[in-house]
C-alpha cells in the first residue's frame, strides 16, 4: 500500500484547500463513530460492517457536499456556459473507494477503519452497485461525468432515480432468472434528497386553443400530474476540488392520497394516485413488448426530460430573466441516444406556451442548444413511438412534433427542388419525422432519431467506423442535406476507475516507471512505457502484477462456482451484454472445438496444449430468448468440460453470474486475452475493449467499432513499419462485405468442423438440451439465416485462436505486447473524448475552483 500512497500525494503540487474538514485518522475515526450513533442510532461499541460503511459514507458525503457547494458557488458567480448530459441511464457502480481515492484520502480512511476493526477493501464490498443502466451506453455516461468533473467542466448529468435498477441475474439450472434489484433498502448515503427542488410534470388531457389576431394560444389541460423531486449525487473529480452533480428525479404524487376518496371510505383508490405516480420512476426500462410497457417508458422519458429542462430554465431565468436568445450561450443539452429526444418538443412547448415566445424564435433557440449522440444502428433499438400513444400522453407535444415535421418537409421541398419530383418525394418520405409503420401502414409512428437529427445542431457516432456508417445508412439522406452536422466522437473510459483504482498495483508500477502520476489525467504520457517493454526486469514485474490480479479473479471464480482454477492458465474473457451480434455463441463454438481437439489427443500430445480458463459473463434482456439460449449453452458446455478429467486441467469454461460494474473491476485487470468479436459493422464502438487495452489484456477481435482505432494506436506505437492489426488477433469479414455475404449465406459451404459441432449440440452432447432454436438460428435458412455470419467467420476465428496459443508460448513477446497495449491506450481516456465534445460540440470551457 505504501507505493500507492506515493501517487496519492499529488506530485508535491500545492493546491488551495477549500475543504475545512480535518482528515487525520483519529478525527475520521471519531467522526465515523458519531455518524454511526447519530445518523443510524447504532451503538459505538458494536459497529457492524454495514454501520461502518454507512458512517464512512456519510462522513465522505460531507466532504463532497462542501466541494460541490464551492464549485456551484463559483459557477453561479462566473455564469459560464454549461453542458447538461441528458441520459435515461447512468451506470455508476460503487462509490466508496472511488470517492476516497478521488479525494486522495485513502491513507487516513484506511487507518481510521482499522481502528474500527475493518479493512477498507472488504468493507467496500458492502456497497450495492448503483446499476441504473443496461450496458455500454449507461456506463459511458458515468465515465463522462467523471471526466467532466476531473477536467473542471461546468456541467451536470440529468437522469432518473430508479427505485429498481438493472435486474440481478441468477443462474438456476443453467437458466437466467431475473430478480429485482432492490438497491435502496439500506438507504443511499451518496445522494442528497432535495425536497426544495420540485417541478410538476403533466400527462394526457386535451388542448384549448384561443386565437387572437394572427396569434394562436395553445393551452394544455392535462388530466394527470406528478411531482418530480430532485436527488443530487455529487461527482468527485480526480486531483481537483471541483465536484460535479448528477441530478436524478423521483416521481411523486401531487397529493399523498386522494382525500375525497379517503373520506368516502374508498381507502384503496385513495392510494391509487400514489402508486401510479411512483410507478414512473420505479424500474429501469420495463419490458416494452406490451403497449402498457411502452407507455410507461415514454412517460419515464418525458418525465425526466421535462423536469430537467424546467430546472435549467428556472436557473437561467434567475440570472437572465426572459432573455432567452442568450440561452444558446449558456446551455447545451447532449442527448444520450434517442431516449431524451422528447426534450426537443418540450423546449418548444416551454418557450412558446409558457414563456410566450413565437414559434420561429423558440425553434431557433431549440436547434442551437441540442446535440445528439447515436449509439447503435440496430433497428430494434431505434425508437419509434406510435402517434396514438404519443397523442394520448403528450397531446401538445404530438402537435408540436407535427408542426416541426411539416416545416421540415417544407424546408426539404425547397432544398431538394432541383431533384426530379418522384425522387424528391421519396427522399422527403424517407426523412419524415412522422411516418407509417413499415409493417402496418395503418399505424403512424414518430421516428425519434429523425426528430433528434432535425432538432440538433450536431449528430455524432461513437467510433470512426460507426460515424461513417450512420452517414451512409440510417442517416444517409440527412447527411446529404446537412453534411456539416455530422461528427465523430470516439468513446473513452475513465482511467481512474478502470485502471488507477481497480488495478492499483499496475498503476503503482506505471507511476514508478514514468516517475510521475501525471499520466492519470494526461493518458498520452502512458506512451512513456514503450521502452520498458524491452526491459526484461520490468516485464517480470508487469507479469507479477497480472498474476496477482489473476489470483484475485481466481478467488472470485471459487466464490461464484466453487471451482479452483490454475492461475498460470491463460485467462480468456468475454464480458458484455449477451446479444447475437456480439457472438458469444461463436466463442462457445471455438471452446467446443478446443475440447474436441484435446479429447482426440494422446497424453503426450496434450503436454503441448496451452491451458485456458474461458470466462463469459453478461445479462440477457428478459424477453430475448435467443440470448438466454446462449447463456444456457455456455453453462451446459462448461459443465461437460469442467468435469471431464481428461480435459479440465487444460480447459475450463465458466459463465459468471450477475455481471456488473463491480465484477468488471475484478475481471478486467486479470485478463490475459479479451474477446470483442461482433460481426463487422454491428458494434457501434464497444468500451470494454478500451478498459482491457489499458489493463494490458491482449485483444482478439474483429475490425469493428473502436477495435479498429485501438488497432491503429497499437500499430502506431510499434513504429512506422507496423500495420494496423499487428499485435492484435484480428479475424473476420470486412464490414463493407457484410450485406453481400448475408445475401449469399444460403450458398455458403460451412466448414466440416462447424458441421461436426452443430451435430454434437443437436445430439444433446451438452446437458439434456438440444438447443434446437439456437442451432437453427445459424443454420436453417428458413428460420434464422445466420444474420451475424458466424459460419463465415468460424474458420478464420479458429485460425486466429491458434495464433493466440502460439504467442502465449512466447511469454516474453506476450508481455511485451501487453505493455505496448497499455502504452498506446491514451487515446481512449474519456478525458480525451470529453475535451473533444467540449471544444467541437458544446463550446464549454473549464472553470476550476482555485
Ligand atoms: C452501446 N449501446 C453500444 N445500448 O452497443 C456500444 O457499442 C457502445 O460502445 C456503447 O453504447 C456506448 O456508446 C448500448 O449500451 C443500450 O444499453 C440500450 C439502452 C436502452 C435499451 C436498449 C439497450
Amino acid at each position: 500500500r505504501l507505493d500507492v500512497v506515493s501517487f496519492r500525494n499529488n506530485n508535491g503540487r500545492k493546491r488551495a484547500e477549500t475543504s475545512k474538514k480535518p482528515t487525520d485518522p483519529e478525527t475520521v475515526h471519531s467522526d465515523v463513530l458519531a455518524k454511526v450513533e447519530f445518523n443510524s442510532g447504532g451503538n459505538r461499541g458494536q459497529v457492524t460492517a454495514l454501520l461502518a460503511y454507512q458512517g464512512l459514507a456519510w462522513n465522505l458525503r460531507e466532504h463532497l457536499m462542501e466541494r460541490m457547494i464551492a464549485t456551484q458557488n463559483l459557477w453561479r458567480e462566473k455564469d459560464p456556459k454549461f453542458v447538461y448530459y441528458l441520459s435515461a441511464e447512468f451506470l455508476m457502480g460503487r462509490s466508496l473507494l472511488n470517492t476516497i481515492q478521488n479525494l486522495e484520502l485513502y491513507e487516513p480512511y484506511a487507518q481510521a477503519l482499522k481502528m474500527l476493526g475493518y479493512n477498507l477493501e472488504t468493507l467496500a464490498e458492502k456497497e450495492r452497485d448503483a446499476s441504473l443502466g443496461n450496458g455500454g451506453l449507461g456506463r459511458l455516461a458515468a465515465c463522462f461525468l467523471d471526466a467532466m468533473a476531473t477536467m473542471n467542466l461546468p456541467g451536470w448529468g440529468y437522469g432518473i432515480r430508479y427505485k429498481y435498477g438493472m435486474f440481478k441475474q441468477i443462474i438456476k439450472d443453467g437458466e437466467q432468472m431475473e430478480v429485482p434489484d432492490v438497491w435502496l433498502t439500506d438507504g443511499n448515503p451518496w445522494e442528497v434528497r432535495r425536497p426544495d427542488v420540485v417541478f410538476p410534470v403533466s400527462f394526457g388531457g386535451k388542448l384549448k386553443k384561443t386565437v387572437t389576431g394572427s396569434h394562436e394560444l395553445v393551452e394544455w389541460i392535462p388530466d394527470e400530474q406528478v411531482i418530480a423531486m430532485a436527488y443530487d449525487v455529487p461527482i468527485p473529480g480526480f486531483n481537483t476540488q471541483n465536484t460535479g452533480n448528477l441530478r436524478l428525479w423521483e416521481s411523486l404524487p401531487v397529493n399523498e392520497f386522494d382525500l375525497d376518496a379517503f373520506n368516502k371510505g374508498d381507502i384503496l383508490s385513495a392510494y391509487n394516485e400514489k402508486g401510479r405516480a411512483e410507478a414512473i420512476t420505479s424500474v429501469l426500462y420495463p419490458n416494452d413488448s406490451t403497449p402498457e410497457g411502452k407507455a410507461l417508458r415514454l412517460k419515464q422519458q418525458y418525465f425526466f426530460v421535462s423536469a430537467s429542462l424546467q430546472d435549467v430554465l428556472a436557473r437561467f431565468k434567475k440570472v437572465h430573466g426572459n432573455q432567452f436568445d442568450l440561452l444558446p450561450e449558456k446551455a447545451c443539452f447532449q442527448l444520450n441516444d434517442t431516449h431524451p429526444t422528447i426534450g426537443i418538443a418540450e423546449m418548444v412547448h416551454l418557450l412558446v406556451d409558457k414563456e410566450g415566445l413565437d414559434w420561429e424564435a423558440a425553434w431557433g433557440i431549440t436547434t442551437k442548444v441540442f446535440a445528439f449522440t447515436n449509439h447503435t444502428i440496430m433497428p430494434e433499438a431505434l425508437e419509434k413511438w406510435p402517434v396514438k400513444v404519443m397523442r394520448e400522453f403528450l397531446p401538445r407535444h404530438m402537435e408540436i412534433i407535427e408542426t416541426i415535421d411539416t416545416q421540415w418537409q417544407a424546408f426539404l421541398e425547397e432544398k431538394l427542388s432541383e431533384m426530379p419530383k418522384a425522387e424528391k418525394q421519396a427522399a422527403i418520405d424517407r426523412m419524415a419525422i412522422v411516418h407509417p409503420n413499415q409493417w402496418n401502414k395503418e399505424e403512424m409512428l414518430v421516428n425519434m432519431a429523425h426528430l433528434a437529427v432535425v432538432g440538433s445542431h450536431t449528430v455524432n457516432g461513437v467510433a470512426q467506423i460507426h460515424s461513417d456508417i450512420i452517414k451512409s445508412t440510417i442517416f444517409k439522406d440527412f447527411h446529404g442535406v446537412f453534411p456539416l452536422k455530422f461528427q465523430n466522437k470516439t468513446n473513452g473510459v475513465t482511467p481512474r476507475r478502470w485502471l488507477v483504482f481497480s488495478n492499483t498495483d499496475l498503476a503503482t508500477l506505471i507511476t514508478e516507471a514514468l516517475g510521475t502520476q501525471e499520466w492519470m489525467t494526461n493518458c498520452k504520457l502512458l506512451e512513456g512505457l514503450k521502452p520498458f517493454a524491452e526491459d526484461a526486469e520490468f516485464r517480470k514485474k508487469w507479469s507479477a502484477v497480472k498474476r496477482k490480479n489473476k489470483e484475485r479473479l481466481g478467488a472470485k471464480i471459487r466464490e461464484l462456482t466453487g471451482d479452483d482454477v490454475d492461475t498460470s492458465s491463460m485467462f480468456d474473457i468475454q464480458i458484455k451484454r449477451i446479444h447475437e451480434y456480439k457472438r458469444q455463441f461463436l466463442n462457445v463454438l471455438s471452446v467446443i472445438r478446443r475440447y474436441n481437439t484435446i479429447k482426440a489427443m494422446t497424453p503426450e500430445e496434450r503436454k503441448s496444449v496451452v491451458p485456458r480458463v474461458c470466462v463469459i459473463a453478461g445479462k440477457a434482456a428478459s424477453s430475448y430468448e435467443r440470448a438466454k439460449d446462449i447463456i444456457r449453452l455456455v453453462g451446459a458446455v462448461g459443465d461437460t468440460i469442467n468435469t471431464d478429467p481428461e480435459v479440465r486441467d487444460l480447459l475450463r469454461l465458466y459463465f459468471l453470474p450477475d455481471y456488473n460494474v463491480s465484477l468488471a473491476e475484478v475481471i478486467i485487470p486479470a485478463a490475459d486475452l479479451s474477446q470483442h468479436i461482433s460481426t463487422a459493422g454491428t458494434e457501434a464502438s464497444g468500451t470494454s475493449n478500451m478498459k482491457f487495452q489499458m489493463n494490458g489484456s491482449l485483444i482478439l477481435g474483429t475490425m469493428d467499432g473502436a477495435n479498429i482505432e485501438i488497432a491503429e494506436e497499437i500499430a502506431a506505437i510499434q513504429g512506422p513499419d507496423a500495420k494496423v492489426g499487428d499485435g492484435l488477433f484480428i479475424f473476420g469479414v470486412d464490414a463493407k462485405d457484410v450485406p453481400k455475404l448475408r445475401k449469399e449465406r444460403k450458398e455458403f459451404k460451412t466448414d466440416p468442423r462447424w458441421d461436426e459441432i452443430m451435430d454434437m449440440i443437436k445430439k444433446g452432447t451438452f446437458g439434456n438440451d438440444k438447443f434446437e432454436a439456437l442451432v437453427d438460428s445459424v443454420n436453417d435458412m428458413t428460420v434464422g439465416n445466420d444474420w451475424f455470419l458466424l459460419a463465415n467467420d468460424f474458420a478464420t476465428y479458429l485460425d486466429v485462436q491458434d495464433e493466440v496459443d502460439a504467442m502465449w508460448k512466447n511469454q516474453d513477446e506476450w508481455v511485451r505486447r501487453s505493455i505496448l497495449y497499455t502504452a498506446s491506450s491514451g487515446k481512449f481516456s474519456s478525458d480525451r473524448t470529453i475535451s473533444q465534445y467540449a471544444e467541437e460540440i458544446w463550446d464549454v470551457q473549464p472553470l476550476a475552483v482555485a
